[in-house]
């Protein structure tokens, strides 16, 4: 069954892509079949933002659509990226300046004080029907950003049971301890029950 995406973040889809192969399921970029449109983010809540994008993504295809709306919360910053993981320094900075500044704002903070948690909230919309999905992965924040795969701020995120980030661990391992990798396999056995 064809299902939709409405996300601009091409890392975002390839890992959602690989945690649901093994369900048989797969997602398509809205953007594939229709022209951008510009969703303003501006919900107060992980699960609102989710719900803008997919319910958007509904309405334009009348087909059932994903949003996916996720972050970085870092306990020293008081939560802070989170709901502004995006944005986070302003549209102009990249991934590694923005990983940059989060290592600088946190240089005098000790290791144990460094915890972080990531977060992953997926709404799905259909004909009469809204569901949503919530994953979260605790860690820390490393000292110095290390390892080269993923996207993000994966290259500044320890996984505790591996000590290394998931930059460093690579997709397999990371797809199995992911915020995104816990939601949207509850996300597949929703679908999977109701096919
Ligand atoms: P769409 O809204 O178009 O889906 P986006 O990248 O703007 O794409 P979000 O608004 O959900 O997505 O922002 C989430 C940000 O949080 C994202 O850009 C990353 O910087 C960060 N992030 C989320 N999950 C991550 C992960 O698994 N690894 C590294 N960074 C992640």
């Amino acid at each position: 069954r064809l299902v939709y995406i409405l996300s601009k973040n091409p890392g975002k889809i390839k890992e959602i892509n690989t945690i649901l192969s093994p369900y048989s399921i797969s997602i398509r970029s809205l953007y594939q079949d229709y022209s951008p449109m510009e969703v303003v983010e501006n919900g107060s809540s992980y699960a609102e933002n989710a719900l803008l994008k997919a319910r958007c993504g509904f309405e334009i295809s009348r087909n059932l659509c994903i949003g996916e709306d996720s972050g970085l919360e870092i306990d020293a910053l008081d939560g802070a990226p989170g709901l502004f993981s995006a944005r986070f320094g302003g549209e102009t900075l990249n991934p590694k300046e923005k990983n940059k500044q989060i290592l600088e704002l946190l240089k005098e903070v000790p290791q144990e004080k460094r915890s972080a948690c990531f977060v992953c909230i997926v709404a799905l919309v259909g004909e009469n029907s809204e569901k949503i999905f919530e994953g979260r992965c605790p860690g820390f924040i490393s000292p110095e950003s290390r390892g080269s795969s993923g996207f993000g701020y994966d290259p500044i995120f320890i996984l505790p049971s591996y000590q290394k980030t998931f930059a460093e661990l690579g997709e397999n391992i990371k797809n199995r301890f992911s915020h995104r990798a816990i939601a949207f396999r509850q996300l597949a056995e929703y679908l999977l029950s109701e096919m």
